[in-house]
């Protein structure tokens, strides 16, 4: 099948999944073409299967806001007829969903027909589409798509009570690529941030307020009282300063590394003993998958789709939002007790490769050759 994938290329979780997806499916011999404004950072591998087209969007002073749109829908359009595109994959509602419905319109008015598969990822539902600038749109475009898959049950619950939905919506769980990390063994190079006495402790995300940060630090800041240990801030955004503040304020500068961005992601879970992921809100939680296929345990808030993912006691530890202190006694009973720390280990390791990318992938498929089918 010829599939086109438009999604962002940054470090977020739908850009992640676009990518692993779409070289995923390459492999299986589906041509795949990215549409999307730059290389997603993840797309690091190109292969006979893999096409990037990259969406220009010209600037013009005349206009407050560049209508980016506009730019990927023609880029649509153009990529569709030059390659004889079967699918349209759309990952995150706002605006992709929008941009693909006005280029199947426009395809249409040539007799060329495109079928639209939606794959809705968190906030582009409960946070930016739902708010009433957007709502209107992101109903349409949502209810237009041919097809529309979330990444967790909690995901889709929320669309259906945030919007006026007409469209089933099925559940596709994100994934992750259990044979890609299998080589990735401990002891790892944990020396270069901690010494041999010390936990690791680590929190990765894109420091926007819903991830509360400063959460992070309050709850590290009970747990080193008790367990020497460092914590690993990696990521940047617009929290980090408030987080790097309380951190001078409160005396913990020696034991908090702020990293930012990082493409080691692997290397430093590798090394950490816990994950810590306190959020307010958060669809699935791809970084807590990650972070337990290293066999790292994750001790997060119960909001959204985290609970299809962690595993109260099993995997981690689940509390409600806010609950620093829970969180932060948590980490200590997990990282005091040998024998509890490796069940734990075990639980988050076998519950993430229940997310194997070969039980996933056949899902989209169907979803495409359903949707292909729908077209003829
Ligand atoms: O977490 C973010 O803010 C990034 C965002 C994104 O769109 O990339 O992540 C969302 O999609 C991920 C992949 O499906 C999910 O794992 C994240 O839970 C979800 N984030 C939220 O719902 C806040």
């Amino acid at each position: 099948m010829k599939i086109a994938i438009v999604c962002y290329p940054t470090y977020g979780g739908s850009g992640v999944v676009a990518t692993e997806l779409g070289h995923a499916l390459s492999i299986l011999g589906h041509e795949i073409h990215f549409i999307t404004y730059k290389q997603p950072v993840r797309l690091d591998t190109l292969n006979k299967n893999i096409f990037f087209h990259e969406v220009f969007v010209p600037e013009y002073d005349l206009f407050h806001y560049q209508p980016y749109e506009l730019a990927l829908s023609s880029r649509i359009v153009d990529v569709v007829k030059a390659y004889k595109i079967d699918v349209l994959h759309v990952h995150y509602a706002i605006p992709h969903a929008y941009a693909a419905y006005m280029a199947k319109m426009m395809l249409k008015d040539e007799g060329v027909s495109l079928p639209i598969v939606t794959t809705l990822h968190g906030t582009d539902i409960t946070l930016v589409g739902s708010h009433p600038f957007y709502k209107t749109a992101v109903t349409f475009s949502i209810n237009n798509s041919d097809f529309v898959t979330s990444v967790s049950k909690s995901l889709k619950n929320d669309t259906e009570s945030l919007f006026d939905i007409n469209k089933p919506i099925q559940v596709i769980p994100n994934f992750i690529d259990v044979n890609k990390h299998a080589h990735l063994e401990r002891p790892c190079h944990r020396e270069s941030v901690a010494d041999n006495k010390e936990k690791i402790i680590i929190h990765i995300s894109n420091f926007r307020p819903l991830k509360r940060v400063k959460d992070v630090v309050k709850i590290f800041e009970i747990v080193q009282k008790e367990i020497p240990s460092k914590l690993l801030m990696v990521g940047e955004g617009p929290e980090r300063i408030k987080a790097q503040r309380y951190v001078k304020k409160n005396n913990l500068s020696e034991k908090v590394l702020f990293l930012g961005k990082s493409n080691e992601v692997n290397e430093l879970l590798c090394y950490s003993d816990i994950f810590l992921l306190p959020s307010e809100k958060e669809s699935f939680g791809l970084v807590a998958l990650e972070s337990m296929l290293h066999k790292v345990p994750v001790i997060s808030t119960n909001t959204g789709g985290l609970s299809e993912v962690n595993i109260d006691g099993i995997s981690g530890y689940l509390s409600s939002i806010g609950d620093v202190k829970q969180m932060a006694n948590n980490t200590i009973k997990a990282l005091s007790n040998d024998k509890l720390y490796e069940k734990l280990q075990k639980g988050a390791f076998e519950q993430a490769i229940s997310f194997d990318i070969s039980n996933i992938i056949p899902k989209y498929e169907e979803v495409y050759k359903k949707a292909l089918e729908s077209s003829i």
